[in-house]
């Protein structure tokens, strides 16, 4: 791995199917930075578990995500690709960064508010420290970018008082790593409650669209989406369901804003709503053929699986072995 070009990590969790919201907040972007950054994308499937999963459904959806990362086009010989369960080290770190996090800092999460009122059954301690393990995952890698979406914005910044409340004591042992928020497709919102963020575990379905659904499904739940009693296609804050449609546009497209709406200036909802439909399918079916061709790869899934845990394991393992000495472990005798 080149020693000169920046690093950079981010995650994704294997909760479910990934949606539009996913592909164009995160995995889009990270096939961007691939030629100029020293990249290691993860599949958090530890923090999956902070809500009950299904064993043999996680098992699944966290191969189906590892496909998908493959399938946009992100390459395992240029990046770091791997499940995290596969790195101890994440969970090591993590205990001590507990030891680092107060708990003022953690009431005022917002993921954490928004997945208690959601799972009120199980508020367990895992949902509470996640932060702690999402910054041990950024910070054993001594990444310098986190390419995320809007709403990881929060968990970053506390990433970052924590990396530097350990340096505060112990030198500078961590990179302090910044956030990479990019502008466009950042914050895609629920079709229907377009006040909500698309979210994989949503459980309208016609909230969301999958990176997997079929075309008809696609012109189906837009046509379907929120809009508002106006008959003008135009950004604006009061028009929160065509302003979501027109980001989406804008996302797939590579299309300005301000051209956006000049090109729907003369044109009805209905007109808009398929070609947005439209454009998402052009961008979405090749990925799905590459899925389908991918998955049928058993030995190349399994290489790039056994791969990516070496090569993280490895990276991980100095920066552990560096923490766990300035803590004052005892070393062990070998
Ligand atoms: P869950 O519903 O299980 O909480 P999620 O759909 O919110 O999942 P995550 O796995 O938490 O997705 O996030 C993966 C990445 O996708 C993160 O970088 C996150 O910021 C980004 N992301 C998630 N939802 C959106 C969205 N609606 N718009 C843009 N980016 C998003
Ligand atoms: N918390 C993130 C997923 C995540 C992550 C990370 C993202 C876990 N660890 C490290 C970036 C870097 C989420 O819920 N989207």
């Amino acid at each position: 791995m080149a020693e000169d070009k920046k690093r950079i990590f981010s995650g994704m969790q294997p909760s479910g199917l990934i949606t539009l919201g996913n592909y164009l907040g995160a995995l889009n972007n990270w096939t961007k930075l691939q030629d100029d950054y020293d990249c290691l994308y993860c599949i958090v499937d530890m923090h999956a578990i902070t809500v009950r999963q299904d064993p043999a459904k996680l098992r699944k959806q966290s191969r189906d995500l590892l496909t998908q990362y493959l399938a946009v086009g992100l390459d395992p010989e240029k990046n770091t690709i791997y499940y995290q369960s596969h790195v101890s080290q994440h969970a090591e770190l993590g205990w001590i960064l507990n030891c680092f996090t107060y708990m003022g800092e953690l009431n005022r999460m917002t993921q954490f508010k928004d997945k208690c009122a959601k799972h009120a059954d199980n508020i367990n301690a895992g949902l509470y420290t996640y932060p702690s393990l999402m910054a041990a995952d950024i910070l054993l890698y001594q990444a310098d970018l986190v390419p995320v979406g809007e709403d990881q914005r929060q968990h970053l910044e506390l990433t970052r008082d924590i990396a530097q409340r350990f340096n505060g004591v112990y030198g500078d042992v961590f990179t302090v790593p910044e956030g990479y928020i990019s502008k466009v497709g950042a914050k895609i919102m629920a079709l229907q409650e377009p006040e909500r963020k698309m979210s994989k575990s949503d459980e309208n379905k016609n909230n969301t669209i999958l990176l997997m659904d079929e075309p008809a499904v696609i012109m189906n739940k837009m046509k379907r989406a929120m809009t508002d009693s106006e008959n003008e296609v135009r950004f604006a804050p009061e028009k929160p369901g065509i302003s979501n449609l027109l980001g989406i546009y804008c996302a797939v497209t590579d299309t300005k804003m301000a051209d956006a709406e000049r090109e729907f200036a003369n044109v009805g909802y209905g007109t808009f709503k398929t070609a947005v439909g439209e454009a998402v399918v052009a961008q979405l079916e090749p990925i799905q053929k590459r899925v389908h061709e991918i998955e049928a790869d058993k030995a190349y899934l399994d290489a790039v699986i056994k791969n990516g845990a070496e090569k993280a394991n490895y990276i991980a393992t100095r920066t552990l072995s560096k923490v766990q000495k300035k803590v004052g472990f005892p070393p062990r005798i070998r």
